[in-house]
């Protein structure tokens, strides 16, 4: 009996683990948490949790090739954020987590690392309807995840 219900919690906490990496692992937003599927969206100071569809900001991927050397594996990507907001993008947190095996820390472009966050370049902002391409190489051939976690906007 004892040994199934630690089974049973095992596999719970991996289930959270697993859903948590998917997700945002909920941001605070203001003196909100926003859930995992939200993005924290921030206008004059005013933040609000909005849910996947109504981020007025998108990723798009670019796979620009896939190499071997010495027995490793690289490929590199181009993404692509695009605002769909009628204001502009002072700054953007993108999460990153354990796919994102830069192959060396100059081996991203247009983006700064912080933590696990990508963050727009302090004087860089993307005006209403403009987007802007960052770029990157990594060990291996998978699409690393990358989530918007949060936007700041004029
Ligand atoms: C990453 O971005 C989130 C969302 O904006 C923020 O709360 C967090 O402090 C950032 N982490 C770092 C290390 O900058
Ligand atoms: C490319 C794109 O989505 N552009 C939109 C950016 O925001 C302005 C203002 O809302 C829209 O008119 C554009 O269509």
């Amino acid at each position: 009996m004892k040994f199934a219900l630690v089974f049973v919690a095992t596999i719970l906490l991996t289930t959270a683990i697993v859903s948590a990496n998917n997700g945002n692992d909920g941001v605070q937003c203001g003196n909100q948490r926003c859930g995992n599927d939200q993005v924290c969206h921030i206008r004059n100071g005013d933040c609000n949790c909005v849910s996947d569809h109504q981020v007025e900001a998108s990723l798009r991927f670019n796979r620009i090739g896939s190499w071997t050397r010495d027995g490793r594996q690289y490929t590199q990507f181009d993404v692509t954020i695009t605002n769909h907001s009628n204001r502009n993008i002072r700054q953007i947190n993108i999460r990153t987590d354990e796919t994102f095996t830069l192959r060396s820390q100059n081996d991203l472009w247009n983006m700064v690392r912080q933590g696990d966050n990508l963050s727009l370049p302090s004087t860089q902002t993307i005006n209403s309807g403009a987007s802007y391409t960052f770029g990157f190489i990594i060990v291996g051939t998978q699409q690393p995840n990358l989530r918007i976690r949060s936007i700041v906007f004029n």
